[in-house]
């Protein structure tokens, strides 16, 4: 594997890894964040070209999200018999562990060389009580790359209090290679069959969870989707796309759950957390540049593996609760294969 650094700007640093395949993954430590992967010069995610950019344009792209991924109703987490208010920072709601969180901080990383492939270690603490958040918490992600082009995350993380805990990577894949031609070209296979409605259109979860069998939702034996964008479900028309938790029909992270085809490009995903969140970067004509070219709506997709949010008002989706001491590990991991 061959490493390199660079200045990314900003005090942050751009790491590359590229295998004997000649595929590239670059990671920076501004939100232990992917900024790129490519292969043969064609781009496979969204990245923007300097830390600059994702300060000033979106800090999401790509980026550790933490500590809880999606929206926290009213920024409200009850356990332990006690509830804490946490900030909010989308309307009444937590989206993604409160403003200037995971997604913007400068890591520590650490470069970790083996036979069979190379990694880089981010590492956080995050301090009691940030955005409300109890406990003081050691956090660490992991991004390996190997010879087979398997690209994993890794997480680790303790708390010295009872907390909560739900982190998850938010990288937009466009197999176009150009983020002003939408993901709708792209055919998408996902291991479940139910998923999580949206209230309104404050994203909030309704509260109840649907069969999707059936459905334009319905991607058990793959489609394109188009089919699913373009189709008149309440669901997909309330927030213009896709942007829901759809909750994994076997949780085994040997089991590939999602893949993501266009022509003779496709990415696996594995991971082993009960639900993955897809979002198809409904944006409207907002458009964000990257590298040069204007986002156009639906121009790409996430994969945000995780408890579904929404735990408090379901507990039936999983709990995000962590204590004092315990350990808290969760792997993901992206396959590109290609010819
Ligand atoms: C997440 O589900 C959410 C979206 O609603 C949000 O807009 C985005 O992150 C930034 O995927």
């Amino acid at each position: 594997m061959e490493i390199t650094t660079k200045d990314f700007g900003m005090g942050a640093t751009l790491i590359s890894l590229t295998n004997k395949k000649g595929v590239q993954i670059s990671f920076t430590n501004l939100g232990a964040r992917v900024v790129e992967w490519q292969k043969e010069g064609k781009h496979l995610i969204l990245g923007f070209d300097s830390a600059k950019e994702y300060l000033e344009k979106d800090s999401y792209p790509g980026a550790t999200i933490g500590r809880t991924a999606g929206r926290i109703k009213d920024g409200l987490i009850e356990f332990s018999q006690k509830a804490v208010q946490l900030t909010q920072n989308d309307g009444k709601q937590t989206l993604h562990g409160g403003a200037d969180s995971f997604n913007s901080k400068l890591w520590l990383y650490e470069i970790i060389e083996k036979p069979d492939k190379a990694s880089v270690k981010f590492s956080l603490v995050s301090n009691d009580g940030e955005n409300g958040y109890p406990g003081r918490m050691e956090v660490s992600v992991t991004h390996s790359f190997d010879e087979e082009n398997n690209w994993e995350i890794f997480y680790e993380a303790s708390s010295d209090k009872d907390t909560v805990f739900n982190p998850t990577g938010h990288v937009y894949f466009n197999l176009n290679g150009d983020a002003s031609i939408p993901v709708e070209n792209h055919e998408l296979q996902l291991a479940a069959s139910r998923f999580v409605p949206l209230k309104d259109k404050s994203e909030i979860v309704r509260g109840d969870i649907v069969d999707l069998r059936n459905s334009p939702l319905d991607f058990r034996t793959g489609k394109s989707l188009s089919e699913a964008l373009h189709s008149d479900l309440e669901q997909i028309v309330l927030v213009g796309g896709i942007d829901h938790p759809f909750l994994l029909d076997e949780v085994n992270l040997e089991k590939e759950q999602a893949r993501l085809t266009l022509g003779e490009t496709s990415i696996s995903v594995y991971t082993d957390q009960p639900s993955i969140v897809i979002f198809t970067a409904n944006f409207g004509d907002l458009g964000t540049i990257y590298h040069d070219k204007a986002q156009a709506h639906h121009g790409g997709i996430t994969f945000e593996c995780q408890v579904s949010p929404g735990s408090q008002q379901i507990p039936e989706l999983g709990d995000i609760s962590l204590k004092a001491g315990e350990i808290y590990q969760a792997t993901s991991i992206y396959r590109l294969n290609s010819k």
